[in-house]
């Protein structure tokens, strides 16, 4: 595989393990917080993140390269509001996604065939994750992200199934 885009594709393994960390601590955050829904939604996000990163050390190593761990940032550990915190994660993904975008083209400038298949996936993956987000964003917005409206949104939170699971069905 070609040299460039091997650390572009380390790069964006970096990325996604960052983003990992930083969703697992949010959780933390709003686990502290007795925020239960909330910290669930983000742990589980931070799993999701893990995954989507062993899929790139996967592909790294299905075409003989070595995939590299650097250090990672330490993420944000404090939030004013859940709000606050929906948004960091939103700015975060977009940062993702510039990324990704970055990488597709390039894999376009090199012909390199296998990447652009794999980045096509990473692409939706994208939209939906923004798309997740920004509707909690709005739902805060609009019912309040204090009180009786965080309380709601954070039953709703609870909900999430782990990724491939149909969402929505009661709880038992
Ligand atoms: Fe990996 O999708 Fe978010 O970052």
């Amino acid at each position: 595989m070609n040299e460039t885009i091997q650390q572009a594709l380390n790069e964006q393994l970096r990325l996604e393990l960052t983003a990992s960390h930083a969703y697992l601590a949010m959780a933390a955050w709003a686990e502290a917080r007795n925020l239960s829904g909330c910290a669930h939604w983000m742990r589980a996000q931070s799993e999701e993140e893990r995954g989507h990163a062993l899929k790139i050390f996967d592909f790294i190593h299905d075409r003989d390269g070595q995939a590299r761990l650097g250090a990672l940032p330490e993420p944000g550990s404090s939030f004013g509001t859940v709000l606050e915190m929906f948004e960091a994660a939103l700015e975060h993904e977009r940062k993702v996604t510039a990324s990704i975008n970055r990488i597709y083209s390039l894999a376009l400038q090199e012909s390199d065939y296998p990447t652009q298949v794999l980045f096509q996936w990473y692409i939706n993956e994208q939209v939906e994750e923004e798309k997740q987000l920004t509707q909690i964003i709005d739902q805060l917005r609009l019912v309040g992200a204090e009180g009786v409206g965080l309380y709601m949104i954070d039953r709703e939170l609870a909900g999430r199934r782990p990724e491939g699971e149909p969402e929505g069905d009661e709880e038992e």
